[in-house]
C-alpha cells in the first residue's frame, strides 16, 4: 500500500482529531501502523549449467542501493562469488553470454569491493556461503553512492542476469576478483505488481 502524501495524512489526523473533540469523547490513541513491506521490483531464477534449479535472487529497490536476497540450492558448498552481469542471457554450460560485470565504457571501474584504485565496478557483491547441502542464504546490497549510474542501468535492451561463481571473490584483483569459472546463471525479470 502505497503511503499518504504527509500533508494528507497529516490533514485526515487533523480532522479526526476535531471530530473526537466535538463529540466530547476520549479518542483512542493513534495505532502506529506498520511499515509497509519491501517490494521486490526485480526476480531471477537460477539454473547450473547442466540445467538444475539453482534458487532464486529478488531485488529490492531502495533510496541508496538494492538488496539482492539470494536463496541458493544445489550449489557446491562455500564461498562464491555472485555478480551481476551485463546481459541477461544464461547461455549453458558456460554462461559467457551473461557478458562481463555490469559497467560502463565512459567511466569504467575496475573490479573489487576492497580494490583502492577506483572500484568497485557495477556488478560487485558480497561473496555469499553455501552450506554442505548445498543451501545458500544471504541478502547482498550493490550500493549506488558514489557511482555514476544507478538502476535505471540495470535492466537496459540488453538486461541483466545475476552469476554464481566457482569461486570467491577476493574483491582486489582483475577482472573479476580470482572467482573462477560460472557455475549458475539467472536472468533477471521485472516483479509485475498485480493491482487488487
Ligand atoms: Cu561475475
Amino acid at each position: 500500500m502505497r503511503a499518504l502524501p504527509l500533508a494528507a495524512a497529516f490533514a485526515a489526523g487533523t480532522l479526526l482529531a476535531s471530530g473526537a473533540a466535538l463529540a466530547q469523547t476520549a479518542a483512542p490513541a493513534p495505532t502506529p501502523s506498520p511499515a509497509a513491506p519491501p517490494q521486490a521490483v526485480v526476480i531471477a531464477a537460477l539454473k547450473t549449467a547442466d540445467g538444475a534449479e539453482a534458487g532464486t535472487v529478488t531485488g529490492y529497490e531502495g533510496p541508496k542501493g538494492m538488496i539482492f536476497r539470494v536463496v541458493g540450492k544445489g550449489w557446491p558448498a562455500g564461498w562464491h562469488a555472485v555478480h551481476l552481469h551485463a546481459v541477461g542471457s544464461c547461455e549453458a554450460p558456460g554462461f559467457t553470454s551473461a557478458g562481463g560485470h555490469v559497467n560502463h565504457a565512459e567511466g569504467a571501474r575496475p573490479h573489487g569491493l576492497l580494490n583502492k584504485d577506483g572500484g568497485p565496478d557495477l556488478g560487485d557483491l558480497q561473496n555469499v556461503f553455501a552450506a554442505a547441502d548445498g543451501s545458500a542464504n544471504a541478502d547482498v546490497y550493490l550500493a549506488w553512492e558514489g557511482l555514476d549510474a544507478h538502476e535505471s542501468d540495470y535492466v537496459d535492451a540488453n538486461g541483466l542476469s545475476f552469476v554464481v561463481h566457482a569461486n570467491a571473490d577476493d574483491y582486489v584483483s582483475q577482472p573479476i576478483g580470482g572467482a573462477g569459472g560460472r557455475i549458475a546463471c539467472g536472468v533477471f525479470e521485472p516483479v509485475v505488481v498485480t493491482a487488487h
